[in-house]
């Protein structure tokens, strides 16, 4: 079958719909963050909407509340197929179904396999003209993060890295606050808001004690959830990222043996207490991530020190980079952003693409993703 054509006008509402939808990142998981725009047959926008915070309404579900009588005969644009499961509402396809859409275009299939394609097949079944496929990399890109948990069974994982031009994080004696400057931190956190789960290593905790959250004028105060690994129960109860646990959630990974006791340990606080496999004297990444996605986690940023973040590139679980390089140098004695990876042929080395190079106050960002071939 010839794929569909797509006017400009397509395009442009498709256009509209994708800049919803990234609103909800860090807001809606374990859901994916949709958007979505109902237009009257005269081109009049009638409704919009993005998924809910939580995960919940569905952004179609919003659209339609907002266009009421008027979504009759109009076009949807939809940049993930309307859901065709009962959850907690009806589907999302009936809706739209029920309330007389005469056609839908859609970014992308659903991979969850409460729907994957189901969606699509209901609404051609009821007799609306259903057009698949524009702008779907743009859309998967939104939501490469669902899209990794359904496909992958982990978050998508990026690694924010801040480091002196020759790649030092802290002096020979720990000393890191500040490399970059106050432009680059409150990028940072930008970044935060718009991961579902902020993930560090007990040494961070140990070292810098921080509260990990998105402190942001004028943008509320959505937190991520705070993610510790601690294999051995280093973190004192009197961390800051503990005794905030009531207000931000906070999840602490530790190794299976230690599960009984760090839940213990931390019985009178809020935090939650994930156990995962070891592989030799750290945990085994892999079923870490995995724990994370089973959770609902979509979207995970590392913001750790150099062992974690060489352990992660050699677990290859690093879907992003995003570098902050400071103007400054350290010399060999300062600390390295990735600790050992115990490469010896450059063949081996783990590599990326770039995707973008900004100015960033006297900073530079640099954002890498992971090259898949
Ligand atoms: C839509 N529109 O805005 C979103 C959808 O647990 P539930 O019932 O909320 O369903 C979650 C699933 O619904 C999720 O895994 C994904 O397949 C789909 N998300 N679907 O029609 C939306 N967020
Ligand atoms: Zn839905």
């Amino acid at each position: 079958m010839a794929p569909p054509a797509f006017s400009e006008d397509d395009r442009h509402f498709m256009r509209v719909a994708l800049s919803l939808s990234k609103r909800g990142l860090g807001n809606v998981w374990p859901n994916p963050s949709v958007g979505c725009v109902l237009v009257s047959p005269e081109g009049v926008i009638v409704g919009r909407g993005n998924t809910r915070p939580g995960g919940r309404p569905h952004a179609e579900r919003v659209a339609l509340d907002m266009a009421g009588e008027q979504a009759r005969g109009a076009t949807a644009y939809v940049t993930l197929e309307p859901c065709s499961h009962f959850g907690k509402s009806p589907p999302c396809a009936a809706g739209l179904i029920e309330a007389g859409v005469a056609r839908v275009v859609s970014a992308l299939t659903d991979p969850d396999n409460r729907v994957s394609g189901r969606g699509h097949k209901m609404l051609s079944d009821a007799g609306i003209k259903v057009d698949v496929g524009l702008f779907s990399d743009e859309a998967r890109k939104i939501n490469e993060g669902f899209l990794s948990r359904i496909e992958k069974g982990r978050p998508f994982v990026a690694l924010k890295l801040a480091s002196t031009m020759d790649a030092r994080s802290a002096t020979k004696s720990g000393e890191s606050q500040w490399i970059t400057g106050s432009a680059a931190r409150e990028e940072g956190h930008l970044l935060r808001a718009s991961h579902d789960a902020i993930l560090v290593g007990a040494k961070t905790v140990l070292a810098d004690d921080p509260t990990l959250t998105c402190r942001l004028p004028g943008r509320g105060h959505h937190s991520p959830v705070r993610v510790i690994l601690d294999r051995i129960g280093d973190v004192s109860p009197s961390a800051k990222l503990i005794l905030s646990a009531d207000d931000v959630p906070t999840w602490l990974v530790t190794a299976d043996s230690k599960l009984i006791e760090l839940s213990e340990k931390f019985e009178k606080t809020s935090v939650k207490v994930i156990a995962a496999r070891c592989a030799g004297d750290h945990l085994d990444l892999h079923d870490v991530m995995q724990k994370l996605g089973d959770a609902g986690l979509t979207r995970v940023l590392v913001e750790t020190g150099g062992n974690l973040a060489a352990g992660l590139l050699n677990a290859q679980l690093v879907d992003r980079i995003i570098h902050f390089v400071a103007p400054s140098v350290l010399g060999a004695e300062g600390k390295a952003m990735v600790a050992e990876l115990g490469i010896e042929k450059l063949s081996d080395m783990p590599r990326f693409t770039r995707t973008s190079v900004r100015s960033v106050g006297e900073d530079i960002a640099v954002t890498y993703d992971f090259k898949t071939e």
